[in-house]
């Protein structure tokens, strides 16, 4: 009887905990780089390769603007734009790191496809 009792707090204790990682974390943005071609994509979906809480990371070239999705609770917004910023790419207002820029292929460099 009394491990019944336990089975079943056992149960609701669960059945809690579970209903608090639903609340959801899961964050989309979109964040404005200063890519130019197919390399750019590469280079910047690449540094997100290993990054927790990365969900999804989609750069659209023509646009420059590269869509994510995150979990908040494990990265931020600001965060993700310093990882873009690290890779040699402005992310919105964060400027890009200048030496990552400098070692950038020539095509990659803002202008580099003249537009
Ligand atoms: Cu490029």
């Amino acid at each position: 009887m009394k491990n019944i009792i336990l089975i079943s707090f056992l149960a609701m204790f669960m059945a809690c905990s579970a209903q608090k990682n639903t609340t959801s974390t899961i964050a989309t943005a979109t964040i404005q780089t200063s890519a130019e071609c197919g390399m750019c994509k590469t280079t910047i979906e690449g540094a997100f390769t290993d990054v927790d809480g990365m969900i999804l990371y989609k750069l659209d070239v023509p646009s420059k603007k590269l869509r994510v999705k995150y979990d908040s609770a494990k990265i931020s917004l600001d965060q993700i734009r310093q990882i873009v910023a690290s890779a040699g790419y402005d992310a919105d207002d964060v400027a890009s790191n200048s030496d990552a820029y400098d070692a950038l292929p020539a095509c990659c460099q803002k202008g580099g496809m003249g537009n």
